[in-house]
């Protein structure tokens, strides 16, 4: 008897975790396909701001119902990482918990309503007036939830929403492993930029019409000859409906029916005499669906895109079927007080000084940037590649780590595609930064047995990566980011190679003939085994010793640029090289380690903010013609 309440017992526990467990949705990647746009049909409404914080170190606050109304609260800018806000906050990681409150406009009555998250860093949940709505996990990705039925008109209604960035192997980036003896940082990242945290970007409200919706709007583009073309997929919730596509711009307004079959419709529109995208001319067209029933319009959505195509041939990189080579940098969204927060001004200026220095490109290194970097990228003629959270990825050591990360690297795939998919500016997926197919460097291109099952694994989880990106998007390249000294096989996965080198900084440092050396065999060694075009995406030393000296030892301003020099030089002797990014653009704080002074990396070729380096000068003569 006692056995048989026993499992009941047990039973019912089970059941209340896993309805309590069911009662936050996961978020669905579809939902974040469309930015949220204000238009006669749709409305959004920002709610950046000052919210109310707390930290919850204990982990007691979902038992005490801090969803309920958080009480004993601060005072925290949204959007903005929570550690540079608060002097007692600057390592801690763990448990906190947000919240606003606002009434939703009346006349937002009747139409399907949702809330966004641009970047939650790490890991949400999120209540609407108390009640448990959904959670996501990786943080430098949007995700949203229809809060409809949740919402309370006439009154307040409270938004709730607990973060955490708790550094684990199991998550991507990916922190405190023991696995990785080369990393002893504090906090414990696998990776080198300071892990701030919190709500980084802005969190929208915003609506859909009700009965029947645009869901997706995905849009290819290319050219034959003077005829530009544009296939415009749109897909439909709801009723069925007819569609048009308007597709304006340089003189032009071009008009489709959509016909849609089981929700989906696709339109192909023809631009003769079309103007292309690209660094010199960044024209972008505006794409307008239109959805009607009986003769009325429903819903509406418009897009700004470019007409561009981008390929590769065994040596180079071809944007609209010509040669292009990337001049710019490795970047990071960091900056003081703001952390990795989106920081507008500081974006913009970014953006004038990529001009002013002649650059034409850059990554999002380690992690996808705001939207806004990407709209601002379409706009400035700045070529994008677009690289997943996936930075300190191994893959020897602990399976279940490594499935939970693999698994993770997937859905950062299908997220960022979805958000990103129109963006011309965006020519290239990276799908990760310098993973590790051992312990140490100096295991890593050996042959004992734990090298070659992490080699072995890489190989399959980095090629699944990169296949699933090309699979989802056919239209662009696909690739990895791969470190020094690591596995040479990974390189032959991607359509180009993309390789970090430190030859004069930690290999050989202060030895500038011995780096040039070194950089060049290497290059044509990977030439000679890939027989695809390469680009170092990474190169670069630390400049941090105040003034100036004749003698360009390590830290000065002097051997940075002597360093980049010569790696440049190198590059313009060889025909495979399709592309030459600095690290980094700008000096970035990290976590706190040996070779991090103050917990700052001075890659930049300009300071946190955004002074020129002798370097930054040096690169303005080589690369922006009008500046000579
Ligand atoms: C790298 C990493 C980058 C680091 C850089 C460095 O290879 O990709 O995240 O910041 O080296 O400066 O060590």
């Amino acid at each position: 008897m006692q056995s048989k309440l026993l499992l009941l017992n047990a039973l019912f526990i089970i059941y209340l975790t896993s309805a309590h467990a069911q009662a936050f949705k996961s978020a669905d990647a579809k939902d974040i396909a469309l930015f949220p746009q204000q238009n006669d049909f749709r409305n959004t409404l920002n709610l950046s701001g000052v919210w109310k914080f707390k930290k919850d170190s204990l982990g007691i606050g979902e038992k005490e119902k801090w969803f309920d109304g958080l009480t004993g609260n601060r005072s925290i800018a949204v959007p903005g990482s929570w550690n540079d806000q608060f002097g007692d906050m600057h390592d801690y990681l763990g448990l906190t918990w947000y919240e606003t409150e606002g009434y939703i406009p009346k006349g937002w009555k009747g139409q399907r309503i949702f809330i966004r998250i641009g970047a939650a860093t790490y890991a949400a949940k999120i209540w609407i007036n108390g009640i448990p709505l959904g959670r996501h996990e990786g943080g430098q990705m949007p995700f949203a939830f229809e809060i409809s039925p949740l919402v309370k008109w006439h009154a307040n209604n409270r938004i709730t929403i607990q973060v955490e960035n708790i550094l684990k192997p199991s998550r991507v980036p990916t922190g405190g492993a023991v696995e990785t003896s080369f990393f002893h940082n504090t906090p414990a990242t696998n990776y080198d930029f300071f892990p701030y945290s919190g709500l980084n970007r802005a969190v929208w409200l915003y609506t859909i019409p009700a009965k029947t919706s645009i869901n997706d709007v995905v849009i290819k583009t290319g050219f034959q000859g003077a005829d530009g073309y544009m296939e415009v997929k749109v897909k439909l919730e709801g009723a069925v409906a007819d569609g048009q596509v308007t597709v304006s711009g340089d003189g032009k307004n071009i008009k489709m029916p959509v016909h849609f079959q089981a929700g989906t419709g696709v339109a192909m529109v023809k631009i003769p005499n079309v103007r292309l995208w690209s660094p010199d001319d960044p024209f972008l067209y505006t794409v307008e669906v239109n959805i009607k029933q009986g003769g009325n319009t429903v819903d509406r959505y418009m897009s700004e895109t470019g007409v561009r195509t981008i390929t590769v041939t065994s040596k180079l990189v071809l944007l609209n079927g010509k040669p292009i080579f990337l001049k710019g940098f490795g970047k990071h969204e960091d900056f003081p007080i703001f952390g990795r927060g989106t920081a507008l001004p500081v974006m913009v200026m970014d953006f004038s000084l990529l001009k002013w220095i002649g650059a034409n490109s850059f990554r999002t290194s380690h992690y996808p940037y705001d939207e806004e970097y990407m709209n601002m990228a379409d706009r400035e003629g700045i070529l994008v590649i677009d690289e997943i959270p996936a930075v300190g990825l191994y893959f020897h050591g602990d399976t279940t780590a490594l499935k939970l990360r693999q698994a993770q690297c997937k859905r950062d795939i299908e997220e960022l595609i979805n958000r990103d998919k129109n963006h011309p500016s965006v020519i290239m997926w990276s799908v990760a930064n310098e993973p590790f197919g051992s312990a140490s460097f100096q295991v890593q291109s050996s042959s004992t047995p734990a090298a070659n099952s992490g080699t072995e694994r890489g190989m399959t989880c980095l090629g699944e990566l990169i296949q699933m990106a090309k699979k989802k998007d056919p239209t662009r390249l696909a690739t990895f980011v791969g470190v020094m000294g690591g596995p040479q096989r990974w390189l032959t996965l991607g359509d180009v190679v993309c390789i970090n080198r430190y030859w004069g900084w930690y290999i050989g440092g202060g030895d500038i003939p011995g780096a040039i050396k070194g950089i060049s065999n290497e290059l044509d060694a990977t030439y000679k085994l890939t027989q695809k075009p390469i680009m170092l995406t990474e190169f670069g030393a630390d400049a941090n010793i105040p003034g100036h000296t004749e003698q360009p030892k390590m830290y000065t301003e002097e051997y940075q640029r002597d360093l980049i020099k010569a790696y440049l030089d190198v590059a313009d002797g060889k025909d495979f090289v399709f592309g030459m990014h600095v690290w980094c653009f700008a000096d970035f704080k990290t976590a706190a380690a040996s070779m991090r002074p103050g917990a700052m990396n001075y890659k930049g070729v300009f300071t946190r903010d955004r002074k020129p380096k002798l370097s930054a000068y040096y690169l303005r003569s080589r690369w922006n013609k009008s500046a000579n």
